[in-house]
C-alpha cells in the first residue's frame, strides 16, 4: 500500500510536533494502545496548513469518487478542536479546490442571550452538512456531532475524519465506519485522511519493526475485520 503525499506529510509533521506517538497509552475505552494521536497538538501555522490541506484534498477526492461524499453546504467542526480545523479547511477548499462552503461549530454551553443558540458561524438549518472530526475510535464523539447538527435543523450528509483507528463500533460488532455510514445513508459517507493501516504502512516503509509488531498485535485484538 503506498501512501499519498498529503498522508505522509501529515504523519511526519504530526510526529515532529509530538501529536502522533508510539508507546503505551490508555484510551477513553480503557484499551491499552501502542499509539495515540492527539490532534490538539496540531497547533501552529505550519502544521495547521499540513492538516487542513490534507482534509481539503480528502474531501475534494471523495466528492469525485463513487460511492463518495455527496455535495454539501456547510462544514461543521465540533468544539473545541474541530473549530480551527473546519475554518482552515473551508479556506483551503476555496483557495485550492474552488469549492465554496460555509463553516460552523457548536458552543459547549448554550447561550441564552444575544444571538442565543448552540451553533456559531454559517447557519446550518435546512443545509447539507459535512462533519469534520479528528480521531474516531468507537464513534461516540462523531455521533454526538451528528446529534447536535440534526437537533439544530441541519442534514448531516457525511463526515470526514483525520484518523480512523479501524476499531469496532459502539453498537453492532462491525467497524465504527460501517456503523456511522449506515447512520448517514450508506457507503462512502465517511472519508478519512488516515487509517490505522496507513500508520502501519509508514512504520513498515521506515523499518520500525518493533512498533509495527505492537500495532499488528493491537489490530488483531481490537481491529474491525469487516
Ligand atoms: P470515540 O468517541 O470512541 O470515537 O473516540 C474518539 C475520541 O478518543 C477522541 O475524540 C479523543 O478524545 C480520544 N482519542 C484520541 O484523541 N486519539 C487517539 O488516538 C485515541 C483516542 C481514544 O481515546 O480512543
Amino acid at each position: 500500500m503506498s501512501l499519498e503525499k498529503h498522508q505522509t506529510e501529515l504523519i511526519e509533521h504530526a510526529m515532529a510536533v509530538g501529536a502522533l506517538k508510539f508507546g503505551t497509552f490508555t484510551l477513553k475505552s480503557g484499551r491499552s494502545s501502542p499509539y495515540f494521536f492527539n490532534a490538539g497538538l496540531l497547533a501552529s501555522g505550519p502544521v495547521l496548513d499540513t492538516l487542513c490541506s490534507a482534509y481539503a484534498a480528502t474531501i475534494a477526492n471523495a466528492l469525485k469518487s463513487t460511492p463518495g461524499l455527496p455535495q454539501f453546504d456547510v462544514l461543521f467542526g465540533p468544539a473545541y478542536k474541530g473549530i480551527p480545523f473546519a475554518a482552515g479547511t473551508a479556506l483551503l477548499l476555496h483557495r485550492d479546490h474552488q469549492l465554496a462552503v460555509g463553516f460552523a461549530y457548536d458552543r459547549k454551553e448554550a447561550k441564552d442571550h444575544g444571538e442565543g443558540g448552540i451553533t456559531v458561524g454559517s447557519s446550518i438549518r435546512g443545509k447539507r452538512v459535512l462533519i469534520l472530526d479528528d480521531v474516531a475510535t468507537a464513534g461516540t464523539a462523531i455521533r454526538g456531532a451528528i446529534d447536535t447538527v440534526t437537533r439544530e435543523g441541519g442534514e448531516v450528509v457525511g463526515a470526514v475524519l483525520m484518523l480512523d483507528r479501524q476499531e469496532i463500533g459502539r453498537d453492532s460488532g462491525r467497524s465504527m465506519v460501517a456503523e456511522v455510514e449506515e447512520l448517514l445513508g450508506g457507503k462512502g459517507r465517511v472519508s478519512t485522511i488516515l487509517k490505522m493501516h496507513d500508520l502501519m504502512a509508514w512504520l513498515r516503509a521506515h523499518g520500525r519493526t518493533e512498533e509495527l509488531e505492537r500495532m499488528q498485535a493491537y489490530w488483531e485484538q481490537y481491529g474491525a475485520k469487516d
